[in-house]
């Protein structure tokens, strides 16, 4: 029996090389790279999981930060069902970004978007604590003020990353967006869901433009 597919449009705001490219890399890849090129414009890529008895597959926009690109990013959240609201936990200017991608997103983008709020590269403060910048409880706070769900996590180590896109492909209502059978995707169960970050074949369902 095939699952059904839901498609979800996903798109990723922050600031410049807070780690949007490498996130949604270590999700579709399970890849990482030290020196990752700027994004320019955006690229897209999908990638499917199944959660449940449902095959979800993510439509990936990730979106340009560098401030010569802001006036794109309304085109790619107009449409978007979710947004991952990016900053990086050792630089305190890309939290106050990220409050304002927040703002906007409730004030422009669809009324029902879900929000996911993620700090990333906490595998610096495995080191050295001191290097935080920006506080848990603060964001913590903002995630509940402002009905966002929240993650810390590293693209260099895979923390957290498939949480994230679990987290909201389980908060989408995934029965009336169904649009097509096909049974292709990742098998993800509670047990296997921590270990989806080490999947070898995620790359399959990747593709990528520079539009
Ligand atoms: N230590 C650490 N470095 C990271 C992590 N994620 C990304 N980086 C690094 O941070 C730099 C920027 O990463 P990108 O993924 O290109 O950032 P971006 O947000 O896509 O940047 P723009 O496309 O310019 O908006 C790269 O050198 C990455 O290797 C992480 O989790 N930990
Ligand atoms: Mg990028």
């Amino acid at each position: 029996m095939s699952n059904p597919i839901t498609s979800i449009k996903l798109v990723l705001l922050g600031e410049a090389a807070v780690g949007k490219s490498s996130i949604v890399l270590r999700f579709v890849s399970n890849d990482f790279s030290e020196n990752k090129e700027p994004t320019i414009g955006a690229a897209f890529l999908t990638q499917r999981v199944n959660i449940n008895d449902h095959t979800v597959k993510f439509e990936i926009w990730d979106t340009a930060g560098q401030e010569r690109f802001a006036s794109l990013a309304p085109m790619y959240y107009r449409n978007a069902q979710a947004a991952l609201v990016v900053y990086d936990v050792t630089k305190p200017q890309s939290f106050i970004k990220a409050r304002h991608w927040v703002k906007e997103l409730h004030e422009q983008a669809s009324k029902n978007i879900i929000i996911a709020l993620v700090g990333n590269k906490i595998d610096i403060l495995e080191d050295n604590e001191n290097e935080r910048k920006v506080a848990r409880e603060e964001a913590e706070k903002l995630a509940e003020e402002e009905g966002l769900l929240f993650f810390e996590t590293s693209a260099k180590t895979g923390t957290n990353i498939s949480e994230v896109f679990l987290g909201i492909g389980e908060k989408i209502p995934l029965k009336g967006l169904e649009d097509e059978h096909n049974n292709n995707g990742l098998n993800v169960t509670e047990d296997q869901r921590i270990n989806l970050a080490n999947t070898a074949n995620a790359s399959e369902n990747a593709s990528a433009c520079s539009c």
